[in-house]
Parts: C-alpha cells; sequence; structure tokens
C-alpha cells in the first residue's frame, strides 16, 4: 500500500518476500520460527524471515571456523582491499540501502543515508587500518636477544546489532575484525532483520567474486535465544553488542562464565551543560537535534539538559518554540523531522515515562502525545516531549529510548552541572555548551564529564567513526569504531628471540648445570 519506490528498493537489493534467515556466505537455510519484520512508517508487512535453528547455527559456526583458516593467511592489506570493494558497493547502493534503513527502522531518509555513510566511512578507515596493526618493539634485557609483539586474529567474532544502528554498528565491527583477519557471525536486532540479509547479500556477492570462502560473513536471525547459542559458544572468542543494559548484562555474564571477552556499548543518559556563556542558538539546534532526531532512539540522543539559572528562562523559551516548529510523519518525506518510534511497545514506554516524570513531580512543557490519523497508521508516531524535572527523579537516572528531554536546573559553578551529569548509571555521551574557556577545560579534565565522549559546543549525537566510540560505568566500557579500537579484535603476542649461543635467564637468575 505504501508509495515511496519501496518495491523497487527491495528488489535492487535482492530482498524477496520470504527470506531464509541463515547465511553461510552464499549459501541461505533457516529452519527456525519465521520471524516477521514490519515497518513503524506504516504498519506494513515488508517481509517474513526464516529464524535460525541450533543446527543453522551449527552450520554457520562450523563454515565460519573453516573460513578463518584460511581467510587468517591473506595479507591484512589483501584483506583491506576486500574491505574497499565492500565500500564502493556501498557507495553505489548508498541510496537503497539508505531507504530501506528508513523503512524498515523508521529514522529519516537522511539519517538512513548518513548511517550508510558511516559504513562508507569506517570501510575506508579499515583499508588505511590494514597496513597499520602495528605492534611495538622492546629492547630486551639480556644481550643478543629481540623482543617484539605482534597482532594476531582471535577467529569468530560474533555481532550482536540494535534496531537503531541496523546497519551501521555492524559495519563498524565487521569491517575493523575483516582486516583484522577475523571472521563473523551477525545477528542483527529482530526488529530489523532485513536491514542484515541486504547487507550480507552484498558482502556476500563481493566474497564469491574474490573466490573467498563462505564463512568469512555469516548472518543468523532471530531473538535472545540464537543470540545465546553465540555468547555461550566457547568457538566464539569475542561476543560485541550493542543494546540495552538489560542485554549487556545477560551477555556479559554468559561470555564471562566461559572467560570470553566482550565489547558492550549498552545505554547512555547523554546530558547537555548549558553554562551562562553558552551560546544560545548552537544549543538550541544541538539540543534540539539531540533530543528528537532518530525519535531519540540513539543511544547517544540528549535526554538531559542541564541548564544554568542565568539562562534558564532563555534557553526554556528558546528551545520549546524550538519544538513548535517540528514536523513529524513519514520519515522518507524529507519535509519531515522525526518519524516513528520502533514499535507499540516502545510507544508504551514512552507514554509511561511521561506519566513518571509528571507522578514524581516534574512539569511537562511540551505535552507529546501519539497520534493518530491520516499518516499515522501505524500507532508509531509520538510527539517530541519536554519535562522540567529533577535530577534525582527516578525516570530522570533512566534511559527511555523516545524524545523526551527533560530540563534540569543548577545554579553555582560549573562542577554542580559536572556533579549532576555524573550522577547517574550510564557514560555514554555528554556535551557542554560553553564560550569560558576555563568551564571547558574543567569539564574535559580528570575531575570532568566521566563518560567515554565529552563534546565542547556539539551535541551529544552525531560522533564521527575516526574516534573510539563508547561509554564507561552501565554503558559496558566498550569501545569500537575509530582510534585503536581495533585491538580487541585481535590476540597480542610477546615475543623473544634469543640469536646468541648463550642462554641467559631474566632478572639476572644463575641456574648452573
Ligand atoms: C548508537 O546509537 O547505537 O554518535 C550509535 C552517534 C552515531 C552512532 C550512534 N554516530 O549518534
Amino acid at each position: 500500500a505504501q508509495t515511496f519506490g519501496i518495491a523497487e528498493v527491495l528488489e535492487t537489493l535482492h530482498i524477496k518476500e520470504i527470506n531464509d534467515g541463515t547465511s553461510t556466505g552464499s549459501h541461505w537455510t533457516g529452519n527456525g520460527e519465521e520471524l516477521n519484520s514490519y515497518s513503524p512508517v506504516d504498519g506494513a508487512l515488508i517481509a517474513k524471515v526464516k529464524t535460525t535453528s541450533k543446527s543453522d547455527y551449527g552450520n554457520a559456526i562450523a563454515t565460519a571456523q573453516k573460513a578463518f583458516r584460511q581467510w587468517r593467511l591473506v595479507p591484512a592489506p589483501r584483506r583491506g582491499e576486500i574491505v574497499r570493494q565492500f565500500g564502493e558497493k556501498l557507495r553505489e547502493l548508498k541510496q537503497p540501502l539508505g531507504k530501506l534503513v528508513s523503512y524498515e527502522m523508521g529514522k529519516s531518509y537522511q539519517e538512513g543515508l548518513g548511517e550508510v555513510q558511516e559504513m562508507i566511512d569506517i570501510c575506508d578507515f579499515a583499508v588505511g587500518l590494514s597496513r597499520q596493526l602495528h605492534g611495538l618493539t622492546m629492547h630486551s634485557e639480556r644481550p643478543g636477544h629481540r623482543m617484539y609483539e605482534q597482532y594476531h586474529p582471535l577467529g569468530v567474532v560474533g555481532i550482536i546489532s540494535a534496531f537503531n544502528f541496523p546497519v551501521a554498528v555492524w559495519a563498524w565491527n565487521t569491517a575493523l575484525a575483516w582486516v583484522c583477519g577475523d571472521v563473523c557471525i551477525w545477528k542483527p536486532s529482530e526488529k530489523t532483520p532485513l536491514c542484515g540479509i541486504a547487507c550480507q547479500k552484498i558482502i556476500a556477492d563481493i566474497l564469491k567474486k574474490n573466490g573467498l570462502p563462505e564463512g568469512i560473513s555469516c548472518l543468523i536471525n532471530g531473538d535472545y535465544r540464537v543470540g545465546e547459542m553465540m555468547t555461550k559458544d566457547n568457538r566464539v572468542p569475542l561476543v560485541s553488542a550493542t543494546g540495552s543494559i538489560r542485554m549487556g548484562k545477560i551477555v556479559a555474564q554468559a561470555v564471562a562464565a566461559r572467560l570470553g571477552k566482550s565489547l558492550l556499548e549498552l545505554g547512555g543518559n547523554n546530558a547537555i551543560i548549558v553554562t551562562p556563556d553558552a551560546d544560545i542558538k548552537m544549543t538550541v539546534i544541538g539540543s534540539v537535534f539531540g533530543a528528537v532526531g532518530t525519535a531519540g532512539q540513539r543511544c547517544t540522543s540528549t535526554r538531559r539538559l542541564i541548564i544554568h539559572e542565568s539562562v534558564y528562562e532563555k534557553v526554556k523559551k528558546a528551545i520549546v518554540d524550538a519544538y513548535g516548529q517540528l514536523r513529524i510523519g513519514n520519515p522518507l518525506n524529507e519535509n519531515n523531522h522525526v518519524g516513528p518510534l520502533i514499535d507499540k511497545d516502545a510507544v508504551d514506554k514512552y507514554r509511561e515515562a511521561l506519566k513518571k516524570v509528571v507522578a514524581e513531580g516534574g512539569r511537562l512543557l511540551v505535552e507529546g502525545g501519539v497520534l493518530d490519523g491520516e499518516g499515522y497508521e501505524s500507532g508509531c508516531y509520538v510527539q517530541p516531549a519536554i519535562a522540567e524535572a529533577r535530577p534525582d527523579f527516578e525516570i530522570v537516572q533512566q534511559e527511555t529510548f523516545a524524545p523526551i528531554l527533560y530540563l534540569l536546573k543548577y545554579s553555582g559553578d560549573v562542577e554542580n552541572a559536572i556533579d549532576i551529569q555524573n550522577n547517574v548509571a550510564q557514560g555514554l555521551s555528554s556535551a557542554i555548551m560553553t564560550n569560558n574557556l576555563r568551564e571547558a577545560e574543567r569539564f574535559l579534565s580528570v575531575a570532568g564529564s566521566d563518560c567515554g565522549i565529552a563534546n565542547v559546543n556539539i551535541g551529544t549525537s552525531g560522533a564521527e567513526i575516526g574516534g573510539a566510540f563508547g561509554g564507561e560505568k552501565e554503558t559496558g566500557g566498550g569501545r569500537e569504531s575509530g582510534s585503536d579500537a581495533w585491538k580487541i579484535y585481535m590476540r597480542r603476542q610477546t615475543n623473544t628471540i634469543n640469536y646468541t649461543t648463550e642462554l641467559p635467564l631474566a632478572q639476572g637468575i644463575k641456574f648452573d648445570l
């Protein structure tokens, strides 16, 4: 019933009505239950996907392990060449893939394109990285000895990703893991399985054209039960998981129980501190995009504004006025700013949060509400809301994955704002709006923000791929994407070589025979 050229998009990306959900490269099966993918844009059933059964999973792992034995022998720059081809293909398919992201997940088409751009960027990054997987050399304390370290691939990397970035987060992980010499098994969110299928088809085609084995990229589909097959599996040395704190705790414990490694990127409760010196115009743009972009469903979404009392009324008015300009509706229509939430469960959680903030003594400045009528038939469209609240409200301490912004007031020094900011369980992204150099530096200092990301005069969302992405505390501590995040996908080996005819022991120990 929808008319956004979606049929064409699905055809270009080779998505059929019923898709087998398990792929070991070019080979597809799916013997598990059926999963429906509905669009939150118009409520339509886009396609049915067969989930991964235990035996499908077993096949995928076996194929991946076999592929690893070959892939690890391919020189890293040659592996980079495959990632380069993948990035080129993504450039070609940016529009249809961006549209599928927008239609299956509900973010605006612009943001869908932005997400594919993040994939392209990480591919470029990984290509360069493929010639820079450096270790250090050290000076041995023993004469005639050489000491150095090298990085080897880990093996099979499991990737569990969330609905909100249905393609980019996989790419951050997999592009790095591939150049590192790992093979990957990906379980996308059960809410966005088609994005996963589209990506798998793109890479499978490239692998095939290059005569590379199936299993360098595998796809599995289903809910937490399918994820659990990987978290409990010794053959998966690293599990990289993005999603809720609740999910992260389950994954971390399952992986730790077998002493595997996990890379966690979980919830945020991100704040912007607005100081007396803030540029109000920039504050409004940064805050509004941060709070309502992706309908508040980024882990970096702005949830709290911590505003100095001297500018509180001014900032409040400017932001409330800006909310009056927001257009909510079909995300494929470029005139709209805000699309739907992912599903009706998310709408319920949004409603409950608004009730809760009022029950705790907060005041709604922009009331919010669920939209109905023409164009809103899916029941997933909500109005972004703003509430005046206090930092210690239970609901303000939590991450609600919806466009709800809490305004909090501080007085006195910037330290008071930093305290409020840090006084939550999560530690992903943070920002300060100020033209005061001292305040900015205090915010970035050892006594400043405790988050993995701390920005000055930028909002909390929209991080570039070049930096390490992730956060502290209940955000899980993992770092993905840029900087030296690649190291977690490899194992470090220290090598000492003796090129003399003596065997001196370290620490000067004498052991005469
Ligand atoms: C996420 O929400 O899981 O910084 C990732 C940002 C994006 C990534 C968000 N580059 O908002």
